[in-house]
């Protein structure tokens, strides 16, 4: 990491974002950018995959390498990434429709995989940019325009899913408690293996019911509860929460083998570094093929 020290600004962008004002877009942008301060980063030295929604729309607003992915994506390329280029931190952000709708499957299998990247997931419970129509995590009976009696499907329970499958880092924030989720992304970035923060995001425009007032009603610090993150049971019993009080922090913690360095192939130098080498002619591709016979 570098000797100068970043800003907050250095890691926007000149565009304005277009979030409806108030969205819980903003305190993730904001959290987001603390966060890679806070860990002495600069821009070049972070990537970021953005998925698509008004989420993945934070993309313009990041100063910062980004791949803008297909919707229900961001998680393949993530890996990618990562594969090509280990020695970069990797952070995801995206929607809960792109994330656990399109990508859910990618969602299960990315966990099993544990590659070291932070997985961000804006959770307003709509499909936010597409004007609001019910997503995976919609309450049951929430009336939406696809919707209009009311949600029939169970909702997808994010955190249960994860640490099912087989999640190393399981947490969840509020967009409304800002130095929380700085703390949390920084703590994310830190972890060996994939970090999941399913974060409580109020969509102001398409919402009307899970709103500020309703998450600060009912939010409460897992670790002020005196929950252990060690315990899968426990970290169980803490995700199905789901009425009345709703639990946010993290909900399970445990180190497990990194996909990624996993590959003696790339133990010694990344793969981007290895290319480098065969462009300078430092290595030649017919040795790499005999390596392979
Ligand atoms: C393959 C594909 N399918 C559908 C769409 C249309 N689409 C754009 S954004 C979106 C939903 C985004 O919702 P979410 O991921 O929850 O993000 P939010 O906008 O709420 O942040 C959809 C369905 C698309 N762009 N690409
Ligand atoms: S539609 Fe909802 S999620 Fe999208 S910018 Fe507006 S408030 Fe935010």
């Amino acid at each position: 990491m570098s000797e100068q020290k970043t800003t907050i600004n250095d890691f926007a962008t000149d565009l304005k974002p277009t979030w409806c004002p108030g969205c819980g877009d903003f305190s993730i942008w904001l959290a987001l950018r603390q966060a890679l301060v806070k860990l002495g980063y600069q821009p070049h030295q972070v990537m970021m995959v953005f998925g698509i929604g008004c989420s993945g729309n934070m993309c313009n607003f990041v100063n910062a390498y980004g791949v803008h992915a297909l919707h229900g994506r961001t998680l393949p390329t993530a890996m990618g990434l990562r594969m090509a280029n280990h020695d970069m931190p990797v952070v995801v952000i995206g929607g809960d429709g792109d994330g656990y709708g399109e990508g859910g499957n990618h969602f299960i299998h990315t966990l099993r995989a544990n590659p070291n990247i932070t997985y961000i997931v804006h959770n307003n419970q709509v499909y936010g940019l597409t004007t609001g129509q019910t997503s995976p995590t919609s309450d049951l009976h929430a009336k939406s325009k696809t919707n209009p009696t009311g949600v029939i499907d169970e909702p997808i329970n994010p955190l249960a899913l994860a640490i099912a499958a087989g999640g190393s880092y399981v947490a969840r924030g509020f967009s409304g408690d800002i130095p929380g989720l700085t703390q949390q992304i920084i703590n994310g970035i830190q972890f060996r293996g994939m970090a999941f923060i399913d974060v409580f995001q109020p969509c102001v425009t398409f919402n009307k019911v899970n709103t500020y007032q309703y998450f600060r009603e009912r939010v409460y610090n897992l670790e002020e509860a005196g929950h252990d993150a060690s315990d899968k049971q426990a970290a169980f019993n803490k995700a199905l929460e789901h009425e009345g009080k709703l639990p946010i922090g993290v909900f399970y913690e445990k180190e497990r083998p990194v996909y990624e360095y996993s590959f003696p192939q790339i133990e010694e130098k990344t793969l981007v570094e290895q290319s480098h080498a065969y462009k300078k002619g430092e290595r030649d591709l017919d040795t790499i093929i005999q390596e392979f016979r």
